[in-house]
């Protein structure tokens, strides 16, 4: 686990932060705008602003399978598709798919059931994923209770994938 990464994450992040094991102080004032580390590498998520991302593995890591995937979200209710017959989604309440090798969707795609995508409908936030060696990039979009994509909630990363 990058304790780095999670604590640079950990200004909006709350539940995350939450998660690191040891060594991340609670923040009170997450929801206000703390000053930003020094680093610009991480963008400061503008409040209210809604967006999915991979917390683990970070862009451009060499990993080994299988990958340890997490997955954040912030601004935007996480929650399992409902038993039954979904006739209309819910509002701003999605779930999170990861696409192998593929670009995000456009907004109001309907995510395939099928490769690439891994639908993730119990609200799950973490998966164990098998991938060849080699260099793959790995999507994270959100779907609504219909699995349709929404504007803005997506996001890839490139990982390395060693023997
Ligand atoms: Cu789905």
């Amino acid at each position: 686990m990058n304790v780095r990464t999670l604590q640079w994450l950990a200004a909006g992040l709350t539940v995350a932060a939450t998660a690191a094991c040891g060594g991340s102080e609670p923040k009170p004032a997450a929801t206000t705008t703390a000053a930003p580390p020094a680093t610009a590498a991480a963008k400061p998520a503008a409040s209210g602003s809604p967006r999915v991302f991979f917390i683990e593995p970070t862009d451009g890591a060499t990993v080994k399978s299988p990958v340890k995937l997490r997955f954040g979200i912030e601004n935007y209710e996480l929650a399992a598709v409902p038993q039954g017959d979904v006739t209309a989604a819910r509002p701003r309440i999605g779930h999170h798919h990861v696409g192998v090798d593929t670009d995000c969707l456009p907004p109001g795609t309907v995510i395939p059931k099928a490769n690439p995508w891994v639908h993730h409908g119990g609200a799950q936030t973490v998966m164990d994923m098998q991938l060849t060696p080699g260099k793959h990039k790995l999507t994270l979009q959100l779907g609504d209770d219909k699995h349709t994509t929404i504007e803005g909630l997506c996001s890839s990363i490139t990982v390395n994938v060693t023997e």
